[in-house]
């Protein structure tokens, strides 16, 4: 297929280049210029990059980003001819993301979003898992695009739906992490090391693959980023203005963004989000350690 790929951050180089692996013929495009991608067309511009595309899939960090490639000068919408797909891949607002697929649907595109959990070693080795939304005869089309950049793919409903399966999800990665952190915190505190409580936690109905995934990174105090605290905090803030727009009521979820409020105001940004928890260390004045750390 003609692909145009729009943004090529951590996610979406990786994503980008196994659609050209594929086979599939790649015209790319990325806000800063010098990110390129192996067999694909630089192209200068969304427009540029879209024009005589079957697809355009986008992979930008916001809703903002989204709406500026999509709508800005120079965007995607001035390429769009009737039959062309638009794909979102970034995490963004679920009831925008409806707003941008009625804008297009006027010209005959569909839009569906395409939300993906799964890290950066994840999208290179094409082991994503996508939560999708839009028409299912879209979604058909897209089949072997899925296939390529992914191992599986759930169709959660129409479009904006995948937005609002993904906004679930890492609402509960941000409270079971942070049940974790407390909980280690909280052990430490009262003389039970991490090492000794783990094993305990694993063996019991405790146990979860966010724990699994990140309790080896806490012991050694890596918090070098795989899923960048900066970004959960936007994923955790979309969550509570979608949870706003519908007047439900996320009390868990109002503490912890809090929580990562003061964690970027103490400079970890850009650090994994599992460093919220020196934020509960440096409140209770206490380590949770290692043995090997
Ligand atoms: P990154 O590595 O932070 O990459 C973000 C990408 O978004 C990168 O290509 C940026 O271009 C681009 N970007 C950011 N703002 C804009 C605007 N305003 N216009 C156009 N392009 C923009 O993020 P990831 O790849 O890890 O994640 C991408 C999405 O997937 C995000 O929603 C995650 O939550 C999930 P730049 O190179 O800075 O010019």
């Amino acid at each position: 297929m003609r692909v145009a790929f729009l943004g090529l951050g951590i996610m979406g180089r990786p994503m980008a280049a196994n659609l050209v692996k594929a086979g599939h013929e790649l015209s790319v495009w990325n806000r800063t210029p010098g990110k390129d991608v192996e067999g694909a067309r630089s192209a200068a511009s969304p427009a540029e990059a879209a024009a005589g595309a079957e697809v355009a899939w986008m992979c930008v960090s916001d809703t903002k980003a989204v709406e500026s490639v999509l709508f800005g000068q120079q965007g995607v919408e001035q390429s769009l001819t009737q039959g062309m797909l638009l794909v979102d891949s970034s995490t963004i607002s679920p009831s925008a993301t409806r707003k941008f697929g009625e804008r297009v649907r006027a010209k005959g595109v569909d839009y569906v979003d395409a939300p993906m959990t799964g890290s950066k070693a994840a999208a290179e080795s094409g082991t994503l898992i996508f939560m999708v939304g839009g028409e299912e005869a879209a979604i058909e089309k897209l089949k072997p695009l899925f296939a390529a950049m992914g191992k599986l793919f759930f169709r959660m409903g129409d479009t904006g739906k995948g937005q609002a399966a993904k906004l679930a999800m890492n609402l509960q990665i941000a409270l079971i992490y942070e049940g974790f952190a407390e909980a280690l915190t909280l052990a430490t505190k009262l003389g039970v090391n991490a090492e000794t409580l783990l094993p305990v936690v694993q063996a019991s109905m405790v146990h979860s693959g966010v724990v699994e995934y990140k309790a080896p990174f806490v012991l050694k105090r890596d918090f070098t980023p795989n899923f960048p605290l900066r970004l959960m905090h936007k994923d955790i803030q979309l969550a509570l203005e979608a949870a706003k727009e519908v007047r439900a009521k996320l009390p868990g979820l109002e503490t912890v963004e809090e929580i990562y409020e003061m964690a970027t105001e103490d400079g970890h940004g850009n650090l994994d989000y599992a460093a919220t928890l020196t934020l509960l260390e440096k409140w209770a004045g206490v380590e949770v350690k290692g043995a090997s750390a």
